[in-house]
């Protein structure tokens, strides 16, 4: 069965994969000291795929992607051949020219392909265990341009890539298993091909990757099991087989800088569904539907469910729930979070889908630290198919991030209601990002807020303190009126920053008794508000607002990852404010301010 995210979970692991090959392209050809002009060409392609508003695929039949700037004739040739065959001949070639473990050392914090062309050429070092030598030998300081102070940091940067806890972001899971994806449906005799794990069920990070495959074995002449297994193992994306025999492969592969454990398992068509269900997991849920099977007498593995030696279920996942009288459970909620009494009883909430959203509540422009004007992002929302887009851009002590003083904001409002004006079929909301500050008040008074037609408000500054004290200047700015949303509320950033330490049931109070509504920052860097946290709001009667943050238009694509987090906080169409109409959103928001 469909996840209710349909196809844009292609459509952002493919345009995340290409934008990865080139971006390898240019790190290769940089490390092997190849034309300038290229590599420069190649890092513009893969910045310029990432930031596109659609599906590569879709660009290239519709022909709009043969005029986008950045993308040349020889790249358009290149994309081209990824689209029919999932995989970049000149890719290929390039990585054949360096030993396999070498772009492994783009893992390491600040170590750049500049530098790795250098240990490759001056110190023939191949891979970590060769650079932490050298550094043990003191080769690495000596080198023009080093010294003992930025050995060391290559020496800490290595110390933190080991201590990392070895789980990624679902964001490069996903462009790893599409590599990986592509790969296998080319090869012959692949009937069926299909993620599982947690990537399936859109956790928030990832372990490994987990992929099925299926074929049916086809004599001497057909592909084997072992063979699809070898050529997965021998795929060029390959950094290190870790194991390949039978029917089961798993290996690492480089994306981006990371690298991550892919497992690829062939089963049987006539099993693929008991598979699907075993693997996608989570272990948690498993144990309880194996205990369901038990108490009816059946039993349940990843080959089917078994009533005796008689097979009952197995090649469709829906049957093997069917079969144990509940039903279908979307992978978002295995979890074991009470999803499988719901199940049982018919209870299981209709989740939110992609396609009940009908607009974007964060977005940054060129006006402060996004890249685009304000028209290309409300065409690019436009052509999502968006009812409305609001503007959000930072305020002014966001300095970093040239956040707006009072009279710039008031200006791009005009502009923004100007602009919106004259577009059909998409109303452009004037908003903005506005400061949390250090007591909990906020960047602008209450009368430009007054004009502004969605306000969210953020805490980008003190983190780190006290429970009570960030509690205490979230409350505070819930009580303003013109606070629609609390904008990604406990300001995590995966592998970069702890959530900070808020007192989230008296937030939820909060916002329930103020009528603000909580973001779920969709970013895959974020996911914030997170499942859980989703799911208390919810309970709460909180309304949740979904925004991207998008810094350009092609970050538009990133609301999967918001509807996710969502859907695992068991959200329904009516939980999410994404979903109202223009005029039902303003009517919403006039609700909590003065008359
Ligand atoms: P991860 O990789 O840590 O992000 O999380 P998962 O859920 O992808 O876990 P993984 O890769 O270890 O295993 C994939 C699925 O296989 C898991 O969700 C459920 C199933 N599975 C693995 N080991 C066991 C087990 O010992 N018992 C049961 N019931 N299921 C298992
Ligand atoms: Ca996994
Ligand atoms: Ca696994
Ligand atoms: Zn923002």
């Amino acid at each position: 069965m469909a996840s209710p995210l349909g196809i844009y979970y292609n459509q952002i692991m493919e345009n995340a994969t290409l934008s990865a090959i080139f971006g390898q392209m240019a790190d290769v050809m940089e490390i092997l000291g190849e034309d300038r002009f290229r590599i420069n060409s190649y890092r513009t392609a893969s910045r310029v795929i990432s930031e596109m508003p659609a599906d590569a695929a879709v660009l290239l039949e519709n022909g709009t992607l043969a005029g986008t700037p950045g993308i040349g004739k020889s790249t358009l040739a290149k994309i081209e051949e990824f689209v029919k065959t999932g995989s970049i001949t000149a890719h290929q070639e390039l990585l054949a020219k360096i030993p396999t473990a070498l772009l492994g050392l783009l893992s390491i914090p600040g170590v750049g392909p500049k530098t790795v062309k250098t240990f490759y050429h001056e110190l023939h070092i191949q891979n970590i265990a060769d650079l932490k030598k050298a550094l043990d030998d003191g080769l690495v300081e000596t080198l023009p341009g080093f010294g003992p102070k930025k050995a060391a940091a290559i020496r800490k940067g290595i110390e933190f890539l080991e201590k990392s806890t070895g789980r990624i972001r679902l964001d490069q899971a996903m462009a790893a298993a599409q590599v990986v994806i592509s790969w296998l449906r080319q090869l012959s005799g692949v009937e069926r091909v299909q993620p599982a794990g947690s990537v399936r069920r859109w956790a928030e990070t990832v372990g490994d990757v987990d992929i099925l495959v299926t074929t049916s074995e086809r004599g001497p002449e057909g592909p084997r099991p072992e063979e699809i297994i070898e050529s997965f193992a021998n795929a060029p994306f390959v950094e290190r087989i870790l194991g390949a025999g039978g029917t089961k492969g798993s290996a690492l592969i480089r994306i981006d800088t990371t690298s991550i454990q892919v497992d690829v398992r062939v089963v049987p068509p006539e099993s693929f569904g008991a598979a699907s269900q075993y693997f996608t997991g989570s272990k948690a849920h498993n144990v309880r539907l194996r205990e369901l099977a038990v108490k009816a007498g059946l039993k349940l593995n990843e080959y089917g469910l078994f009533k005796g030696e008689t097979m009952v279920a197995g090649a469709a996942e829906e049957d093997v729930y069917a079969k144990l009288g509940l039903d279908f459970v979307d992978p978002l909620l295995r979890e074991d979070r009470g999803e499988v009494d719901a199940a049982r009883k018919h209870s299981l909430p209709k989740l939110v889908r992609l396609d009940d959203i009908r607009g974007d509540f964060h977005t940054h422009t060129n006006a402060t630290d996004g890249s685009a004007t304000i028209e290309e992002m409300a065409q690019a929302a436009k052509e999502r198919g968006y009812e409305f887009l609001c503007i959000t851009d930072h305020s002014q002590s966001t300095v970093i991030a040239n956040g707006q003083s009072p009279e710039r904001l008031a200006k791009q409002i005009e502009q923004i209601h100007r602009i919106g004006a004259k577009l059909k079929g998409i109303t452009l909301l004037a908003g903005a990002e506005v400061d949390i500050l250090a007591e909990g008040q906020l960047d602008f008074d209450d009368k430009l807020l007054a004009d502004l037609d969605w306000v969210v408000a953020s805490i980008h500054s003190a983190l780190g303190g006290a429970r009570e004290r960030v509690t205490s200047r979230t409350l505070k700015a819930m009580d303003n009126p013109y606070v629609a949303c609390i904008g990604h509320p406990t300001g995590r950033v995966l592998g970069h920053r702890e959530a900070m330490d808020l007192d989230m049931s008296a937030v939820i109070e909060h916002a329930a008794r103020t009528g603000t509504a909580l973001e779920v920052n969709s970013d895959p860097s974020r996911l914030d508000l997170k499942d859980l946290h989703c799911r208390m709001a919810i309970e709460a009667g909180v309304k949740l607002a979904l925004g991207t943050d998008a810094h350009s238009p092609g970050s538009l694509s990133l609301m999967p990852f918001g509807i996710a987090a969502a859907g695992r906080g068991w959200a329904t169409k009516a939980d999410v404010l994404n979903t109202l109409s223009v005029t039902q959103l303003k009517s919403w928001i006039k609700s909590k301010r003065p008359r």
